[in-house]
C-alpha cells in the first residue's frame, strides 16, 4: 500500500511501535534545537542526565526569546547557554542572529530528517519536508541524549491544495483558513499533510509560515513534500547538497481530507482572543489601529519583509500608528540592508526592532489601553501581548502595512492606490554564518557558567498513594500555558523556579500561588479543576514544572492538549481527563478532594480512576489512559528520576 509523507518519514526514524494512528510509537530524532527561554532548563536537564556530549546527529542552542535584557538574569542565561553548548557538542546561535525557527530553515532544516524542539513553533521546518515536532525541554535533552521521542502515532490529514493565491492574498491565509477549519481544539494526535497542484506555487518560506502556525490547530506537525521549490531554496542558501524528493505515493491513504482552492481565498484575520476566530478583512475595513507590529516566526521571511518594502516605499506611516518591524533573523535584516529595504522603511516612519521574538512573546511593544494591534505573529490570546484591554488581530505581512500607512484596517482586494508587488525569491542567499559558533572538537576543558539566577531544576517525590487536597483552581475551556505561566514580562525567572512560580495563573487568579504553596506546606495536595483544551498553545514546560513545585498532584480536565499532558507527565503530575463531561459542574473551586489508591492503581494498569468530591459527597470517575512507559514515569514522580532510576 502507498504512504504518504508522514508515513514514510516516521517508518525511517520507526525506533519502536507500529505506525498505526493511535498507538504509541518511538522515533529516532536527528536534529534538534532549542531557545533560550525553555533552554536553559532543558541543557540543566541534559546535565543532570550525566553524558559526556550530545548524541544526535545536529543541536542547536538559539537565543531569541530573552534578549531584552533588563537586568543581569538574561545576560546570565546567555552565558550560560554558550558554555553549556561549548562543552557537550550544541552549535550556538548567537542574541541578534535570528528567531530559531527562521534560521534553522535558512541554514539547518533537512527534507525528510526528523527535528525535536522545545518550543512549539518547530513545526516550522515542516515547510521543509521534516517531521518536526515541539516538545518540552526534558523531552529533548532526552533526544539529544540520543534517545528516542515517544508519542502517538499521529492520524494523518490530507489538505489538498488546488488553484494559486491571488494578489494581496498570502500563505498567512491559508493558514487562517486552516484554523477556520479545524480550529484551535480538538486535533490532538493529528498531523496535517499538504498535497495537490497547489504546493508548487508556494515557496519554502510560504510553506513554513503554513506549518509554523499549524500548531495553533493542536496537532503534533505539520508537512509539505519536498519538490523542485524546495531544492531552489536550498541551492539559494548554498545548501543544495541536503536536498531530497520526497511525495506522497499516488495511492497514499489518509484518515481525513480537505481541499483548499487557493484562487479561492481571501485576505482573512484572527481577531481577538484566539488564532481560531477567524473573519475576513473585509468586514473589519474602517477599523481604527494604534499599533502595527510586522514580524515573529510566522511571518518575517525576506520576501515577506520585501513585500512590505515595496507596500510602504515613499509612503509615510499614519501619524497615530506606532509600527515596527522585526526581521526574523540576521540573513533577512542583512539582506533588506544591503538592497535599501532598511533606508526605505526608516523612510516610512518604521522602528526597526531587534530579530528576535520580542513583541510576540509580550516582553516589549505592549499596546496602549484598548488598542488595536495588528500583528503578523501566530497568538493573539488574551493579555499576551503584555496590555490585558488590547484587541490583537493576527494579519498578513501586507495587510499589516496598508493598515500602518492608512491607521485603520484596509481591505486590500478593494486597494486601488497600491499595486501588489509581487516578490520573487532571491537566487542566492546572503550565507553568511559567522553568528553561529560551533563546539570544539575536545570539549572537557571546558568551563559551564553559570549566574546567581540559575538553579537546578526542581526534582518530584515519587507519586503518593493517595492524592488528598483541594480543587485550588477552576478554570474554563481553552486554557494555554500563557495563563498558567505568563512569559513577557516574567520571562526573566524561568532559570529560577522558585521565583517564577509565585506568577502561576497570574492573570487568571492571582491568589492561585500562595493558596497552593500554603497548602504545599501544610502536606496536602493541589487539584487544577479545568475544562476543553487545557494547555493549549506554548511546549513552556513551566506550565508543568511550577504547578509541580507548588504542590499540585492532578490537573482534571474535560480534554488536555498533547505538549501540555506530556510535560505533566514528566514532571510527575496526573494528566485526567472526566470521564462524563458534565461531571465538570460537579466540583467547584476549594472542594475537598480524594483519589485513593492511585499508586496502587497506576501500577496495575487500571485506566479508570475514582474522584471523590468529599464537600459534595460524590464519586467522579475520570480517566487515567497512559502507556506503560508514562505510568512508569508518573510513578517516579516525573522523567528526570525515571531516567535515574532506569539506568
Ligand atoms: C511561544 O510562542 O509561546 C513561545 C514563547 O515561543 C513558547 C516557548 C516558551 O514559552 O518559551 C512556545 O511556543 O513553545
Ligand atoms: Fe518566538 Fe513568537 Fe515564534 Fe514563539 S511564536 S518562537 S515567541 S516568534
Amino acid at each position: 500500500m502507498g504512504m504518504n509523507v508522514t508515513q514514510k518519514i516516521l517508518q525511517a526514524h520507526l525506533a519502536g511501535g507500529e505506525l498505526i494512528a493511535g498507538r504509541e510509537i518511538a522515533i529516532k530524532i536527528d536534529q534538534t534545537l532549542t531557545q533560550d527561554a525553555t533552554g536553559t532548563m532543558a541543557y540543566l536537564q541534559f546535565e543532570a542526565m550525566g553524558l559526556d556530549r550530545v548524541r544526535n546527529e545536529l543541536a542547536v542552542s538559539y537565543v531569541d526569546h530573552n534578549t531584552i535584557q533588563v537586568g543581569f538574569e538574561n545576560a546570565d542565561d546567555h552565558r550560560y547557554l554558550q558554555t553549556v553548548a561549548a562543552r557537550y557538542g550544541v552549535v550556538y546561535s548567537r542574541p541578534g542572529n535570528g528567531i530559531c525557527h527562521q534560521v534553522h530553515l535558512e541554514r539547518f532544516g533537512v527534507p525528510g530528517k526528523t527535528l525535536l524542539g522545545s518550543d512549539s513553533h518547530t513545526p516550522t521546518g515542516g515547510g521543509l519536508g521534516m517531521i518536526a515536532i515541539g516538545a518540552g525541554g526534558i523531552d529533548v535533552a532526552v533526544a539529544m541524549g540520543g534517545g528516542a521521542f515517544h508519542l502517538t502515532s499521529p492520524k494523518v490529514v490530507r489538505i489538498h491544495l488546488t488553484g494559486r493565491l491571488r494578489p494581496w492574498v498570502t500563505a498567512k491565509d491559508v493558514i487562517l483558513r486552516v484554523l477556520q477549519i479545524f480550529s484551535t481544539k480538538g486535533n490532538v494526535g493529528c498531523i496535517l499533510e499538504y498535497t495537490g497542484p497547489g504546493v508548487k506555487t508556494l515557496s519554502v518560506p510560504e510553506r513554513a509560515t503554513i506549518t509554523n502556525m499549524g500548531a495553533e490547530c493542536g496537532v503534533t506537525t505539520s508537512v509539505f513534500p519536498s519538490d523542485e521549490v524546495t531544492r531552489a531554496f536550498l541551492e539559494a542558501q548554498g545548501r543544495g547538497e541536503s536536498w531530497v524528493a520526497l511525495a506522497a505515493d499516488p495511492d497514499a491513504k489518509y484518515e481525513r481530507e480537505e481541499t483548499i482552492n487557493l484562487s479561492a481565498l481571501e485576505p482573512l484575520a484572527a481577531a481577538p482572543h484566539s488564532p481560531d476566530n477567524i473573519v475576513t478583512v473585509a468586514s473589519l475595513a474602517g477599523t481604527r489601529v494604534e499599533q502595527v507590529l510586522i514580524g515573529s516566526c510566522t511571518n518575517s521571511s525576506f520576501a515577506d519583509l520585501k513585500t512590505v518594502v515595496r507596500i510602504l516605499q515613499g509612503r509615510t506611516v499614519h501619524p497615530d500608528v506606532s509600527f515596527g518591524v522585526a526581521p526574523g533573523s540576521r540573513q533577512v535584516l542583512k539582506m533588506l540592508a544591503e538592497e535599501g529595504g532598511v533606508a526605505a522603511l526608516l523612510g516610512a516612519g518604521a522602528r526597526i526592532l531587534e530579530s528576535a521574538c520580542g513583541f510576540c512573546i509580550g516582553n516589549s511593544q505592549s499596546p496602549s489601553t484598548d488598542a488595536v494591534s495588528l500583528r503578523t505573529n501566530n497568538r493573539n490570546f488574551e493579555g499576551r501581548s503584555g496590555t490585558r484591554s488590547a484587541k490583537v488581530y493576527l494579519v498578513s505581512p501586507p495587510v499589516a502595512a496598508l493598515a500602518a500607512l492608512r491607521g485603520k484596517i484596509v481591505d486590500p482586494l478593494a486597494e486601488k492606490a497600491i499595486p501588489y508587488p509581487r516578490v520573487r525569491m532571491p537566487k542566492a542567499f546572503d550565507t553568511d554564518d559567522t553568528m553561529l559558533i560551533h563546539p570544539p572538537a575536545d570539549a572537557a576543558s571546558v568551563r559551564v557558567v553559570r549566574g546567581p539566577n540559575i538553579g537546578e531544576p526542581p526534582r518530584n517525590t515519587p507519586l503518593p498513594e493517595a492524592i488528598r487536597g483541594v480543587a485550588t483552581i477552576k478554570v474554563g475551556d481553552k486554557i494555554t500555558t500563557d495563563h498558567i505561566m505568563p512569559a513577557g514580562s516574567r520571562l526573566k525567572y524561568r532559570s529560577n523556579v522558585p521565583a517564577y512560580s509565585a506568577y502561576v495563573f497570574e492573570g487568571v487568579d492571582a491568589g492561585f500561588a500562595r493558596r497552593a504553596g500554603e497548602l504545599r506546606d501544610a502536606g496536602r495536595h493541589n487539584l487544577v479543576i479545568a475544562g476543553e483544551s487545557y494547555g493549549q498553545g506554548s511546549s513552556r514546560e513551566h506550565a508543568a514544572l511550577c504547578p509541580m513545585y507548588l504542590g499540585v498532584k492532578a490537573v482534571v480536565a474535560r480534554s488536555l492538549e498533547r505538549i501540555h499532558t506530556a510535560n505533566l507527565i514528566n514532571f510527575g503530575i496526573l494528566p485526567l481527563v472526566f470521564a462524563d463531561a458534565a461531571d465538570y459542574d460537579r466540583i467547584s473551586q476549594g472542594d475537598e478532594l480524594m483519589l485513593e489508591g492511585v499508586r496502587s492503581a497506576l501500577g496495575s494498569g487500571v485506566d479508570r480512576l475514582v474522584l471523590r468530591n468529599a464537600s459534595r459527597g460524590v464519586d467522579i470517575p475520570v480517566v487515567a489512559a497512559f502507556t506503560s512507559r508514562q505510568r512508569a514515569i508518573l510513578l517516579a514522580g516525573g522523567l528526570l528520576n525515571y531516567t535515574r532510576e532506569s539506568k
